[in-house]
């Protein structure tokens, strides 16, 4: 058990009202969120951004949404493999990257929650930036992004067999030893990648962040 985790995802249940449409985000801190949300007993529903967050909201008698029908969203809570001090994001660890992308697109408001470990000066400097690639393009895509500096692992399961997304994609975690010097570049440049349908950059998304530690302290930013 995470208290600073906890801490973070009970705070972000309190900020769900009767009625909101959801962004339910993935990984270890979200299932705080969610068991602290499912306690509330608030008539809401969500669109899950993993088939993992929807088998669980399932276990816990949280509604879901299909994202085919649903415009916008009230509000998304997810979590963040790193975030710096403009909340800007790297995101992707977890590997729910795409469908977490398309979900925080569609909330009006976008709440990180992590633990205050995750905060950096830089995005990319403790994490490498996940690339999520149609299996067809993993070599023409690997290529292009070892010219352009990056240091590329293709994820593996827990086999060692080559990782494969809900969607069916592969991930390329690419890493920039020399740091990403501009965020915003590289955010298009990888998207414009032939290949490439998703990467972890999340620029310009992020509304707030709510940061546990392990004192049972919380940083709201
Ligand atoms: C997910 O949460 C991923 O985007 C991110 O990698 C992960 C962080 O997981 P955890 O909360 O377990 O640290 O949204």
């Amino acid at each position: 058990m995470s208290t600073a985790k906890r801490v973070a995802g009970e705070a972000a249940a309190e900020l769900v009202e009767d009625g909101m449409r959801l962004g339910l985000g993935t990984g270890s801190t979200v299932a705080y969120f969610l068991d602290a949300l499912a306690a509330r007993g608030l008539d809401v529903a969500g669109v899950p951004t993993s088939e993992a967050t929807a088998t669980r909201c399932r276990e816990l008698g949280i509604r879901l949404l299909d994202v085919a029908t649903t415009d916008a969203l009230d509000l998304a809570v997810d979590g963040a493999d790193e975030l710096d001090a403009g909340l800007e994001l790297t995101k992707g660890g977890g590997g729910a990257l795409l469908r977490e992308k398309v979900v925080a697109a569609l909330a009006d408001r976008f709440v990180v929650i992590a633990t205050r470990d995750k905060l950096v000066d830089r995005l990319g400097d403790t994490f490498p930036v996940p690339v999520e690639v149609v299996p067809f393009a993993l070599g023409p895509v690997g290529r292009v992004l070892t010219e352009r500096g990056f240091e590329l692992t293709e994820r593996t399961d827990a086999e060692g067999r080559s990782y494969r997304t809900d969607n069916g994609n592969a991930i390329l975690d690419a890493r920039m030893p020399a740091g990403i010097a501009d965020p915003a570049v590289t955010d298009v440049a990888l998207a414009l990648i032939p290949g490439v349908a998703a990467h972890g950059l999340f620029l310009d998304l992020a509304t707030e962040a709510l940061l546990g530690d392990d004192e049972g302290g919380l940083l709201r930013r």
